[in-house]
């Protein structure tokens, strides 16, 4: 875990892959002490402050038509082309992106109210889909075969590491695509488009359509022209969309590619080390503000230690700084939207009646829509209702055996991210088995992806995977088989 340790070093992959991959600046940046070297700081402080987000014009239901009539001429050229050819746009784009580090933290601190380290971290996970994405698809033994116009729907909260991952997923393989962003992120996702034009990709390989999701966003999924669907949000639009396709006209049945919510929980046993998962708990339930799919919601501490590890929690639930994401300095900064907040909101005013309050951290600043990161203790699993975007942590103490737990776990029908605190390995290894989760941190804090080391996805309410920035997960964007079929004439 060496180099885990240093948030923006950068790493090779551990697999066989030159890449200079970036780890995800995983701790919260602790008021600046370990954002990043003196000497990145002041381009990154500049930009922040000189950035500006412009509006940007919503799509009419004529636009997603002749944008879908454009992909769908565009994509004979498209596919034909060489993946060398198409990963070498993708390779300059992540120059590109690299380069322009500071202008696109700016962006995303003005449009998604993310603080400075998480926005160096997301612009860096970008540039990591767009490398690992270009290898991978030259690496494929069997030619990856475009479907056809693919259509990617991104949420807010990774506004550019998802949308960019996907829609590059999408093109190396030969799609083209139809890009609709959320409605609170459009300005980042047009800038990201504009930079992949610049990079080599035609303009009839490559739409971005603004709008809300039941217009805009259900018309490209059910466009006589989609052949597939990539998804990131929640889990209840992916089963709306999952029904458009299958309701859709012909025999053809399309891909849907989604990755969506989870409730999340940390397993803690009588041998974990209290500093150790406190550490990890600050970082999974309260970074980005908890808005996050990854994010720790379950904190279930076995009793013998639990008075220790909530003492610890309730200390450092007082040291997080809440404030101003332009702020160097800041932990915690604003949700994305009213809504959320006032979703927050409610939730933390039931458990203040139903729970017991552990602790709630100070606010630093008077924006608007600060929420406070909370921790309460609730009594069974089931108390923690449905899944919480926001920086809300639920404590369980437990006795007896950890198995049960994870069965209960398991339970909430989602599988996303699971964390085991624990010094016996064989337990370890057990309990991971015995969940039904895509992705396990043991002894760890829960950081979600890390392209091309830690792959993410999940399963049941979680999404469809294959996961995301890993080997497998080009295919699903592409017709492998037909290629194949195509390629040996029937005896
Ligand atoms: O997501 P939506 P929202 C979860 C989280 C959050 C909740 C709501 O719990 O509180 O979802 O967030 C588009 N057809 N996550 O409202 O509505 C929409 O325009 C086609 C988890 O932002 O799912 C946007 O581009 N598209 C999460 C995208 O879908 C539709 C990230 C996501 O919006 C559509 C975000 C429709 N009928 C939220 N309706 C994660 N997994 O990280 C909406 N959209």
């Amino acid at each position: 875990d060496e180099l885990l340790a240093s948030p923006l070093s950068q790493v090779q992959s551990s697999g066989s892959l030159p890449l200079p991959l970036h780890i995800l600046g995983e701790r919260l940046n602790s008021r600046g002490a370990d954002l990043t070297a003196p000497d990145e700081r002041a381009p990154i402080v500049a930009a922040i402050a000189a950035a500006r987000v412009q509006p940007v014009p919503e799509a009419f239901a004529a636009d997603v038509d002749a944008a879908m009539a454009r992909l769908a001429a565009g994509f004979p050229a498209w596919s034909a082309r060489p993946v060398a050819e198409r990963a070498a746009i993708l390779r300059r784009a992540a120059d590109a992106l690299d380069a322009r580090l500071p202008e696109f933290c700016g962006l995303l601190v003005q449009e998604a109210y993310k603080t400075a380290g998480d926005c160096i971290a997301e612009v860096r996970e970008a540039v990591d889909f767009l490398r690992y994405y270009a290898d991978q698809a030259e690496l494929e033994r069997e030619p990856l075969q475009g479907r056809g116009v693919f259509v990617c729907i991104s949420p807010w909260n990774f506004p550019l590491a998802i949308f960019a991952g996907q829609v590059v997923a999408a093109l190396v393989v030969g799609n083209t695509v139809a890009a609709k962003p959320a409605e609170q992120t459009p300005y980042v996702a047009l800038k990201m488009v504009e930079l992949l034009h610049e990079a080599g990709v035609p303009q009839d390989a490559l739409a971005l359509l603004h709008g809300p999701g039941e217009t805009v966003g259900a018309g490209l999924v059910a466009h006589a022209q989609t052949a597939g669907v990539c998804f990131t949000g929640s889990t209840q639009v992916a089963q709306i969309i999952n029904r458009t396709l299958a309701a859709k006209p012909g025999d053809g049945l399309l891909p849907l590619i989604a990755e969506t919510g989870g409730i999340n929980a940390m397993v803690v046993d009588s041998t974990a080390l209290p500093e150790q998962v406190v550490d990890a708990v600050v970082q999974s339930a309260f970074r980005s503000a908890g808005q996050r799919c990854s994010a720790l919601r379950l904190l279930c501490v076995h009793e013998s230690i639990a008075g220790g590890v909530i003492a610890m929690l309730k200390g450092a639930l007082q040291e997080l700084w809440v404030g101003h994401p332009a702020e160097l300095a800041t932990d915690v900064g604003p949700v994305i939207d009213d809504e959320a907040f006032d979703n927050i909101q409610r939730h933390v005013d039931r458990l203040k009646r139903e729970a017991r309050l552990i602790a709630e951290a100070p606010v630093h600043d008077a924006l608007p829509r600060l929420v406070r990161p909370v921790a309460f203790e609730i009594a069974k699993v089931e108390d923690l209702g449905q899944e919480i975007f926001g920086p809300v942590l639920h404590v369980l103490r437990w006795s007896g055996e950890a198995d049960g737990l994870i069965e209960r776990i398991n339970g909430l029908g989602y599988g996303l991210t699971l964390g085991i605190q624990t010094r016996i390995d064989s337990r370890a290894l057990r309990l991971a088995e015995k969940a039904r989760i895509g992705n396990v941190y043991v002894n760890r804090n829960i950081i979600g992806a890390v392209v091309g080391v830690q792959p993410f996805g999940g399963e049941g309410l979680s999404g469809t995977g294959p996961k995301a920035g890993g080997p497998s997960y080009l295919r699903r964007f592409a017709a492998v088989q037909a290629a194949a079929a195509a390629a040996a004439p029937l005896a």
